[in-house]
């Protein structure tokens, strides 16, 4: 069974026309086209096989944008069919038309304007092939109307494409530079990005990190792909990294880094940033490659490869000293919650009745941090979240897609109250599909991570963060489904166990400390090494 995720329109109506022809297509009908585009991204993680979703022209084809710069900036493999106006009308502003090709060249890895139908079938297999070949990312395919309506001879295939595969010719010579730095270094560290699970490289990364002894840093799309629990787990860097990870990059003398990009949020002032380290960077993308960090040795190739490569060369050494040396730095957790309710306990209920097979779809704010950094990640690939755009609205819908993905498992999205309203409108699409979606609201009445800026660095002043909520309970009720409010600690567990145990979507709003914080914090701009670790001690008032 093929899913896709859509929404009909005019220019869009013969394909929805000749889609009962194909009961093998699972036509998932959704309530706003960027809830397509997210579950299908949804999908595309939890599966790693492309996700699709159908649109049609105009404003169809436009509310997709967010959902493909989404999957664009992380790297999963979405095709996006959208229908376009019949090609006699072309650039004549007709009615719905809109350059929906230009409109997303620069979030797409690739797009198609199909102009004779019978280039069709093709288009659409290059879409899904280039959507997952190499460094995967989103594809879209622009259909006239008119071509959708002509006939076509199918099964023609894919001819005479062939994918560029970069090998750089001194490959022999860059991995033995970079066993001889693996081997030498003193305080090395491994940096593991959304390129070990968008590879496979789980085994590979773990047998390197046991046999060398080097700790392992998840970025926030890196986390899963190494257990939590592993003794060579460090945890997460960058702008909500804990304070040992980032005082190791700091003082490190060997990142390195796979599949991952050197993200602005993971290595703060670029200045400051492991200013002792050489950088052994392994990425599919080249581009990638000394364009935010100066790399000493660069390995182009995929990372389960080119740590395979690696494992085949590189001996066993110790890191005892460096690692005690970390464990040094290692601090309380800062909690700024009062009373008995606070992520970590919710999160810790919700891994127990799942009995740690469960996947965690999060939003956009603080509760994404919280839920990055405070719940065990053992399983492969079971935290999904929007990290390159940051795109509030994509926990509920991408959830869906990996709940279709997953039928075996819960699949928990946990929002922010702002987030949360962006795309609540898909409760529809779950009760009429029946995609039984565990929703937790994390309700703090603000946009809190805007609201924790606020109070940080622009003297507390609230401007337009506080932010109203409707009554959860009923508004579960309204559709249909199980709803509870939880306002105190030891209403959590009963809520989450009895959510679970829906057969179908489930929503719980736990009212949490309004002006929590997240902790540490690096300010925008400043480095790693200058972290807020508790609450500011009095507002400083901004004038004018
Ligand atoms: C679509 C979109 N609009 C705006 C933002 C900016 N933004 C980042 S976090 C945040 C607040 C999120 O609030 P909420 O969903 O309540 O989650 P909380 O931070 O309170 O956990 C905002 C507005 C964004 N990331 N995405």
């Amino acid at each position: 069974m093929s899913l896709l995720f859509g929404y009909p329109g005019g220019a869009i109506m013969p394909f929805y026309h000749a889609l009962p022809e194909y009961p093998e297509l699972r036509h998932v009908l959704v309530r706003h086209e960027q809830a397509a585009a997210h579950a299908a991204d949804g999908y595309a993680r939890a599966t790693g096989r492309p996700g699709v979703c159908v649109a049609t022209s105009g404003p169809g084809a436009t509310n997709l944008v967010t959902g493909l710069a989404t999957a664009h900036m992380d790297s999963t493999p979405v095709v996006a069919i959208t229908g376009q106006v019949p090609r006699a009308m072309l650039g004549r502003d007709a009615f719905q038309e809109t350059d929906i090709i230009g409109i997303t060249q620069p979030i797409t890895k690739h797009s198609i304007l199909v102009e004779e139908v019978d280039d069709l079938a093709d288009a659409v297999r290059e879409a899904l092939a280039v959507a997952t070949e190499g460094r995967p990312g989103p594809v879209l395919v622009d259909i006239p109307k008119d071509v959708q309506q002509g006939k076509a001879a199918v099964g023609r295939s894919l001819k005479g494409r062939t994918l560029p595969t970069v090998r750089p010719p001194d490959r022999p010579t860059a991995l033995a530079h970079a066993v001889r730095l693996l081997a030498e270094a003193q305080r090395p560290l491994i940096m593991a990005g959304h390129g070990i699970i968008l590879s496979g490289a789980y085994d590979e990364l773990r047998q390197l990190a046991e046999r060398t002894g080097i700790p392992v840093i998840t970025t926030l799309l890196g986390i899963s792909g190494f257990p939590e629990s592993h003794p060579l787990h460090l945890g997460m860097p960058g702008m909500h990294g804990e304070v040992h990870v980032n005082r190791a990059i700091q003082q490190a003398d060997l990142i390195l880094g796979v599949g991952l990009r050197f993200d602005d949020r993971v290595t703060g002032n670029l200045a400051a940033f492991a200013r002792g380290a050489k950088v052994i960077h392994i990425e599919l993308d080249p581009s990638e490659i000394g364009k935010n960090v100066a790399t000493e040795v660069g390995l182009v190739g995929d990372a389960r490869e080119m740590l395979g490569e690696l494992l085949a060369r590189v001996g066993p050494r110790g890191c005892e000293a460096w690692r005690a040396e970390i464990d040094g730095f290692r601090r309380e957790r800062q909690e700024s919650f009062r009373g008995d309710l606070s992520p970590a306990g919710i999160l810790a209920a919700i891994d127990q009745a799942a009995g740690g097979r469960c996947t965690i779809v999060s939003d956009v704010g603080q509760h994404q941090m919280w839920v990055a950094k405070l719940y065990p990640y053992n399983r492969h690939n079971s935290h999904l979240t929007s990290g390159g755009l940051g795109t509030m609205g994509f926990a509920v819908p991408a959830a869906m897609g990996a709940a279709l993905a997953r039928p075996d498992e819960p699949v928990w999205a946990i929002s922010g109250d702002g987030g949360f309203q962006m795309n609540m409108q898909e409760i529809a699409t779950m009760v009429q599909e029946g995609i039984p979606v565990k929703m937790a609201v994390f309700n703090n009445g603000y946009l809190g991570m805007v609201r924790q800026w606020q109070q940080f660095f622009h003297g507390r002043r609230y401007s337009a963060t506080p932010i109203w909520s409707p009554d959860y309970v009923k508004l579960a009720e309204a559709y249909g489904i199980f709803g509870r409010r939880v306002e105190r600690g030891d209403q959590v567990e009963e809520a989450v166990r009895e959510a679970i145990a829906q057969p179908g979507p489930a929503l719980v709003e736990f009212l949490i400390e309004q002006e929590a914080n997240v902790f540490p914090m690096i300010p925008p701009g400043a480095s790693l090494s200058e972290p807020i670790e508790g609450e500011p001690p009095a507002p400083r008032l901004v004038t004018a």
